[in-house]
């Protein structure tokens, strides 16, 4: 895999008194690329133990970040998500995520094959924890290539990113495991990080990128852009249904959803927020989609799921969706392995 190098400083520092703020910014700099360059030998170290026999399968490998380097990690992103509008507006070309659920290894997969920011961009439609073992890889290669690459790397939030959701299935039990003391504190600052992270995002102004689907609160982009975002996810209205919603066959245009949250829509509900919008089509994650990725409504909408073999039993293939400069859409697919 390539690795990252160091970015280019063409800043004009010939005042000395530039100097040492230079030097400074350069050795934090140097401190990022190594860590994400670590971070990205995950699969390879991965190997390498097992190949030792120093672990099994029923002991998830994980690497050695200090609740230190994970906090400041939180408080160097803050500022910067802070910053964003509720939708982002990005431009092709792009890689588009959907789910991970701390599958950091398949994580790393993926962006073997896509490439590595700042050359390539990214758009991440959430739920980055809980489910997989690596939740804490996935935040913390997150939020350090946002904090190196703040405009290559976009994340949204996903249902999961509301810490009323991952401390049952997963994040939480993690932080303890990993954490001891510091496990409270490292489980509330990732959680702060994620109550503030923009809600969706927009490509070409042509293609409208959300976790969960649309809402019957929502009309026009413009209702989006008026909420104050920031907070835990509530159980109902705009900001619930864009991070829970779900599609459906039904006739019913907003129907009920069997997560017990949130509602369903369907594909008139889904034409009506295109036209009246103008835009082409729905891009979303948060549903397990055998193929990794799944056109619905005469492919008005797309699901795009990149968690392969899914809690490690789905043997679903998982996709991240590449998108060209023209708006034409591919798919890179990882298919399952030691399927159970
Ligand atoms: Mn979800």
């Amino acid at each position: 895999m390539n690795e990252l190098k160091s970015m280019n400083q063409s800043q004009n520092m010939n005042q000395s008194q530039n100097m040492n703020q230079s030097q400074n910014m350069n050795q934090n700099n140097e401190n990022f690329i190594n860590f994400i360059n670590h971070l990205l030998t995950f699969n390879k170290q991965m190997e390498l133990l097992q190949s030792k026999n120093q672990i099994d399968n029923s002991t998830p490998f994980r690497f050695n970040i200090s609740s230190r380097v994970l906090i400041k990690l939180c408080e160097l992103v803050k500022p910067i998500l802070q910053n964003e509008p509720n939708i982002l507006e990005l431009e092709a070309p792009l890689n588009v995520f959907g789910d991970i659920h701390g599958q950091f290894a398949d994580m790393i997969h993926f962006l073997e094959m896509t490439g590595l920011p700042p050359n390539n961009n990214f758009l991440f439609m959430g739920d980055y924890v809980d489910r997989g073992n690596n939740s804490i890889e996935v935040c913390s290669l997150l939020f350090a290539m946002k904090i190196m690459y703040p405009n290559n790397i976009q994340i949204l939030r996903g249902n999961h990113e509301c810490p009323e959701v991952n401390s049952i299935y997963g994040l939480l039990t993690e932080c303890e495991n990993r954490f001891g003391d510091d496990a409270r504190m490292v489980f509330n600052k990732i959680n702060e990080v994620f109550c503030i992270l923009p809600l969706c995002a927009i490509i070409n102004k042509k293609i409208f990128c959300v976790h969960g689907g649309i809402s019957p609160h929502l009309k026009t982009l413009d209702d989006i852009k008026s909420i104050n975002r920031i907070g835990k996810i509530p159980d109902s209205g705009l900001v619930c249904d864009l991070m829970w919603s779900d599609p459906s066959i039904s006739q019913h245009k907003w129907g009920t959803n069997n997560r017990g949250i949130s509602c369903t829509y369907n594909n008139i509900a889904i034409n009506t927020f295109l036209k009246y919008n103008k835009l082409q089509l729905l891009c979303r994650a948060h549903q397990l989609v055998s193929e990794g990725y799944k056109f619905f409504g005469n492919s008005k909408m797309i699901t795009v799921f990149s968690a392969p073999n899914y809690c490690g039993n789905c043997g679903n293939d998982g996709a991240v969706m590449k998108i060209n400069e023209n708006l034409v859409c591919s798919f890179i697919i990882i298919k399952p392995t030691n399927v159970k």
